[in-house]
């Protein structure tokens, strides 16, 4: 196979000069070519088959112990100017950045197959998918960007009519750490990954183009790209909602994207569009409309167990690529808060042992495609995209944010999702459970400076006046004892409800200085395990405490100076002014 575009052709040609594999493969996207690709990597033993009765179709792949999240620090934008990448991201200056890697990626692929994905991010026939091809050297790559993406010919065949594609290079090369850099050259629309095999370092349609590069393009285009899952609600009385809601990573946005309501709220019907990333666009009328750029998921595995998921739950009972679970003396894949089972071998294919930490990584993997998701909405396929009607935003904070409040307007909105802050988790490398300001859920995938990255969401308060609400919620308030105040998951739907009220103006709220706020009557908790108490505590608006977090905001807000829209700081000083 080839190509009639010749940029691409050229690309190709090029890379293989610099990079030396022994043979190339472009990827045609089709069912013959995934079972080929497993079938080598078992041969390899880059894959162990799970068990077939039990689990058909499912796989195991085990990445290298120092290869196993995103590397923040070690992920870059190149920029010409060090103010365009902004403080938010580390920088490399671009020419530096392109010898740097072209020096890495010299000779990498010696002895290896140079796999030639292309890749189509949203539906293949909607105008607002864009395309990308991504060059590797690693076949599990190839296969998880086949669940991942629409990819293979269809892809080709789009770029082949529109000429544009996004470039992304990827060589796990010998995954030393220190020989590991994830750079991104937005002028370029590119891409060069070396070093990782894992995730979003390594699939580069994921984070490093439908968020960082896409970003950068919405920016300039006039529309988002966005860390946020879309949610499909439709009420007993038939009543369709679209909610897009920004999480920091593992914080629940599959979860809250496949939610099952509650028995006592039977009739609610929730489906997903998607579960990581949302690209936003304004249509004729001044709707915000969304697609899901994905069409499969690489979902954090640990936790998913029939209460808290069941729909991933059955989903990736089969047609699945795990990524370091551990597996039972039965050869099921096993995870911590899965439920049942016992570990046999951990996540690094040893015996198990406690003394060695947990059985399954942290932040272990499933990789399935959305077609298998029982909650699986055919409005995802829609390339018009499906109508927001609200925007939330959320964090992992034990304390302070109460469980649900609603902007007073789109500016304000602005200022509470450049506010978010968040517990860290494992998806990331680093430690856990440092609270740290993480913008939109976009602190490691916003491809520019923050400051022009809020300049460009207030712009949107100027280009249409139907635009959705926007709330923040927190699902993670504890007690003193470090008890969740709140049960999560299922029960969240309450809270949706209170949202989906909100926009459609049927319940009123209680005003305070942070936004608008349920009275405790106003949610409904028939069913639910919540004492009133708990209640009064979930929607406490502490005037002190929230004082000292303005401040921290505010100089959090001052870090991008001169690019900090005026329009922020005027909306702090109204909250800071309404708390007293
Ligand atoms: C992800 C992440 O994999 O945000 O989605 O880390
Ligand atoms: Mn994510």
């Amino acid at each position: 196979m080839t190509t009639s575009n010749a940029a691409l052709r050229r690309w190709v040609e090029e890379t293989a000069a610099l990079t030396k594999p022994a043979s190339i493969h472009w990827c045609d996207g089709s069912d013959g070519e995934y079972r080929a690709l497993l079938d080598l990597m078992l041969g390899r033993g880059d894959l162990i088959r799970l068990n077939p009765e039990t689990y058909p179709n499912c796989y195991l792949h085990r990445s290298d112990p120092t290869d196993v999240a995103r590397v923040e620090h070690l992920t870059f934008v190149c920029t010409p100017d060090k103010a365009t990448a902004g403080p938010n991201n580390n920088w490399l200056e671009p020419g530096e950045a392109h010898r740097r890697m072209d020096g890495l990626f010299a000779g990498c692929m010696q002895g290896r197959t140079m796999y030639v994905v292309p890749y189509c991010m949203g539906p293949i026939d909607s105008p607002y998918a864009r395309c990308g091809v991504e060059i590797t050297d690693s076949a599990y790559v190839a296969v998880n960007m086949r669940l991942m993406t629409r990819m293979g010919r269809a892809a080709l065949e789009r770029i082949e009519r529109e000429g544009r594609f996004v470039r992304g290079l990827h060589s796990t090369g010998d995954l030393n750490p220190d020989r590991r850099f994830i750079t991104h050259f937005p002028d370029e629309l590119l891409i060069k990954s070396f070093g990782s095999g894992y995730g979003g370092n390594a699939l580069l349609g994921k984070k490093c183009h439908a968020l960082r590069i896409a970003s950068w393009q919405a920016a300039d285009e006039g529309w988002l790209a966005e860390h946020m899952l879309i949610v499909e609600l439709e009420s007993p009385a038939g009543e369709r909602h679209y909610v897009a809601a920004a999480f920091p990573s593992a914080c629940g946005k599959t979860n809250l994207a496949m939610l099952i309501p509650p028995e006592s709220l039977a009739g609610w019907k929730v489906r997903t569009i998607g579960d990581d990333i949302a690209w936003l666009h304004l249509d004729a009328e001044g709707t915000l409309r969304a697609i899901n750029p994905e069409s499969g998921y690489f979902g954090v595995v640990p936790g998913t167990n029939p209460d808290t998921n069941r729909n991933a739950f059955d989903m990736i009972r089969r047609d699945t690529i795990f990524t370091n679970v551990a597996v039972t003396a039965d050869n099921e894949p096993w995870w911590e808060g899965k439920g049942h089972g016992t570990p046999a071998i951990d996540w690094q294919g040893r015996p198990y042992d406690p003394a060695n930490g947990p059985a399954a990584h942290p932040n272990s993997r499933f990789t399935v495609t959305a077609r298998q998701n029982p909650s699986y909405s055919p409005m995802a396929d829609d390339p018009a995209g499906v109508p927001i009607s609200a925007i939330i935003f959320g964090g992992r904070r034990r304390e302070l944010a109460p469980l649900v409040y609603q902007a007073k307007d789109w500016q304000h909105g602005v200022l509470v999702g450049a506010s978010v802050a968040s517990e860290t988790t494992a998806a990331a490398t680093g430690k856990v459970g440092v609270t740290r300001r993480d913008p939109m859920a976009m602190k490691p995938f916003c491809g520019y400076n923050f400051g022009d990255y809020w300049r460009h969401w207030l712009s949107f308060g100027e280009r249409s006046d139907r635009l959705p609400a926007i709330f923040h919620v927190n699902w993670f308030r504890q007690d003193d004892q470090g008890r969740f105040l709140w049960p999560g998951f299922g029960d969240n739907l309450r809270v949706l409800r209170w949202i989906i009220d909100r926009v459609e103006g049927r319940v009123g709220a209680r005003e305070t200085a942070i936004g608008h706020l349920p009275r405790p009557e106003d949610i409904d908790l028939n069913g639910a395990d919540v004492s009133a108490d708990a209640l009064k505590a979930l929607l406490a608006v502490e005037p002190a405490s929230w004082r000292t977090e303005m401040e921290s905001i505010e100089s959090y807000l001052q870090e991008y100076g001169n690019r900090l829209p005026d329009v922020l700081l005027e909306q702090h000083r109204a909250v800071v002014r309404a708390l007293g």
